[in-house]
């Protein structure tokens, strides 16, 4: 465990990574430290084969309010750019192992954004789901006009987007933002449960699927289909799914090594 004035605190149990943003006095604004911290971490444990899932937190009060708007508010284009945000952002879009967001409180802008670069999204009813840049004169900058498109389709989105209206735990549901609603005490415990039952599973496969499901926002129908058969039988490469199907045939569990 990290010390607690930390930003970032991480801790790793039965082969979960749970990661958690710690700048409560700024709603865990997305500060570029904060940003690299957390990089650093999830690579770390992308490349650990001791971890299988992540679960990603801001704690009980709060996701993220979004990106440090103090870091933004007197930067030019040129500092903008200079930042190179979007390499960060395309780091975190490369990490392999799932991705669980436990989300409690504002998920605004930024923190919006690095939730929906997670796989699943569980909510806490207190959760606040909103892209309110436009507030502030700007818009989303990585990724919320996109993902939260096809999250909730067009006509949802511009509400959120043009009028910063936020969504309740329960809307975003509705709308298929998010995975789950629980409680706010269940919230964490809840993410890290379906962490470890994932975490069980073959991590190749569970690589693959997570690949060919992100596909889907990329590629046409016909192109998704076949690079999904193409990585299926890829598949039948590995030690995990011989295990995998001899264990079912002899009516045992199955143990898989990530090979
Ligand atoms: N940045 C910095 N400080 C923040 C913050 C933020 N995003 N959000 C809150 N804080 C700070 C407040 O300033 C306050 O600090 P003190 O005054 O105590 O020093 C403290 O956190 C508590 O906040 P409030 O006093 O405002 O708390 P309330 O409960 O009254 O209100 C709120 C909570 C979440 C409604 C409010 O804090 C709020 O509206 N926050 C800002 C939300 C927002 O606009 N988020 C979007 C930020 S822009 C990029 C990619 C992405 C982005 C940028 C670039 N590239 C690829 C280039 C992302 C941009 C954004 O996310």
């Amino acid at each position: 465990m990290a010390p607690m004035n930390d930003l970032l605190l991480t801790r790793t149990e039965n082969r979960v990574a749970i990661v958690t943003l710690n700048r409560p006095d700024v709603l865990n604004a997305l500060s570029v430290e904060l940003m690299d911290r957390l990089i650093e971490a999830m690579e770390g444990f992308d490349r650990d084969p001791s971890i299988r899932v992540m679960v990603l937190t801001g704690g009980d009060k709060v996701f993220a309010a979004g990106a440090d708007i103090a870091d933004m508010a007197q930067a030019s284009v040129v500092d903008m750019m200079q930042r190179n945000n979007l390499a960060r952002w395309l780091r975190i879009k490369a990490i392999r192992k799932p991705i669980i967001a436990a989300v409690s409180g504002y998920c605004l802008g930024g923190g919006c954004e690095l939730a929906m670069h997670c796989d699943i999204i569980i909510a806490a009813e207190s959760a606040k789901f909103g892209q309110p840049e436009i507030n502030i004169g700007v818009m989303p900058g990585a990724g919320g006009t996109q993902r939260l498109t096809r999250a909730i389709g067009k006509f949802k989105a511009m509400e959120v987007i043009l009028n910063g209206r936020f969504l309740s735990a329960q809307e975003a549901f509705d709308a298929g933002l998010v995975t789950r609603v629980v409680t706010k005490e269940q919230c964490l415990a809840e993410a890290v449960r379906l962490a470890e039952q994932i975490a069980q599973r073959p991590p190749v496969a569970l690589q693959l699927a997570k690949e060919a499901v992100l596909a889907a926002d990329e590629m046409s129908l016909s192109a998704g289909l076949e690079y999904e058969r193409k990585l299926f039988y890829s598949l039948f490469s590995t030690d995990d799914q011989k295990e995998g199907m001899k264990a079912f045939l002899e009516k045992r569990k199955a143990t898989f090594q990530g090979r």
